[in-house]
């Protein structure tokens, strides 16, 4: 929570780091990272490569440099990288992927997140002598900007084998997988095993302060290794941040379901309110975003009411609002900010 009055629903990123994360800090034995000499970081790294399947993992500090050092790993300056539209790597990343991968991102839509393999085709065999040689499909998955949405191994799968096909590696931006393999109380595996590689992150429902990880080959992490290295990313005694990334690894992902019951209870009851819309078949995991057009109000007028009842949200784009659950939201919070909500929507329309 930012503070004691203000229930705070704008991101999992806002999470706290629990007692036992604590203390695990406190104990954890360190040394330099660059040298590989810290215990903890080996320990968190060899722990995620085991949890997804893959050879190895990297632990670096946030997604934005996990995703960037993945485009500059699978790629060459100049070519091209097939994603989704609404991909956090093609609008949240400062546009890392041109300016410093040096890359031509090529955005395909989708109804809710998976585009279709048959696009990803016709996007592959479309390039001739006009345009750089495509050299990478990426996804995302959980689907951030399309509601939280669950990308399911059988298509996954589907897109892979149209990327490889073509000899294009697909990359996997999972910075919230687990929620996706909680929601279909599936082992992570199922989801990593089309991928190349990918990355997830500790520091979302997870709980984490800090932290996201690289999983893929041996090749891959170590080429990542000097990459995170030439982006500043090298990290000393990092075995700080890595000791809750353990704890995390180990305790925080049965609870996941839990924030998923409250965003299904915050949707359904945000439904219920005249002027805005929610589609339901879109809350799958821990994110709710709800259009409140029909209000009469900018998106960014409806957060600041909200937050005059201490509920905090995030205005993304004119019109929609995202809320996100996640430790430290329970019941009782959802139930708060559905009357706040309500409150909000009745003196509009009055
Ligand atoms: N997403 C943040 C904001 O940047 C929007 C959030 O609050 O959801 N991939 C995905 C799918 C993400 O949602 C995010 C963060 C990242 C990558 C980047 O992670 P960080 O913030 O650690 O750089």
């Amino acid at each position: 929570m930012s503070s004691k009055e203000n229930i705070d629903f704008r991101s999992d990123t806002v999470t706290l780091p629990s007692e036992e994360m604590l203390e695990a800090i406190r104990h954890a034995p360190l040394g330099d990272d660059v040298f590989r000499e810290d215990p903890t970081v080996n320990r968190l790294e060899t722990l995620a490569a085991e949890r997804m399947g893959k050879e190895a993992a990297l632990l670096v500090s946030s997604g934005t440099q996990a995703n960037l050092i993945s485009l500059m790993n699978n790629t060459k300056h100049g070519e091209l990288v097939i994603l989704e539209a609404q991909s956090h790597i093609y609008w949240y990343e400062v546009g890392g992927i041109s300016r410093i991968a040096g890359l031509l991102p090529w955005p395909l839509t989708s109804r809710i997140g998976a585009f279709d393999p048959e696009d990803l085709e016709v996007a592959i065999q479309h390039q001739d002598i006009h345009f750089p040689e495509p050299a990478l499909v990426c996804i995302e998955n959980t689907h951030n900007r399309h509601g939280g949405t669950i990308i399911k191994p059988a298509q996954i799968k589907a897109i892979s084998d149209v990327a490889h096909t073509h000899g294009l590696k697909l990359y996997m931006d999972g910075a919230r997988i687990f929620n996706a393999a909680v929601a279909l109380k599936v082992d992570v595996k199922k989801f990593t095993k089309h991928v190349d590689n990918l990355m997830f992150c500790l520091s979302k429902s997870l709980c984490c302060p800090v932290g996201s990880l690289l999983v893929g080959t041996c090749e891959f992490v170590e080429k990542a290794r000097k990459l995170r290295k030439l982006l500043g990313g090298g990290m000393r005694q990092a075995g700080i941040i890595a000791a809750p990334g353990i704890v995390a690894l180990e305790k925080m992902i049965d609870r996941l379901e839990e924030d998923h019951r409250n965003a299904r209870r915050l949707a359904e009851g945000i439904a219920e309110i005249d002027g805005i819309k929610v589609d339901l078949s879109r809350v799958q995991t821990n994110m709710v975003y709800f259009d409140i057009a029909d209000l009469g109000i900018s998106a960014e007028s409806f957060t600041s009411r909200l937050e005059e009842y201490g509920i905090l949200t995030l205005n993304l784009d004119n019109n929609i609002v995202r809320m996100v659950t996640h430790r430290g939201i329970e019941e009782e919070h959802v139930k708060k900010a559905i009357v706040a909500i309500e409150k909000v929507s009745e003196e509009l329309h009055r």
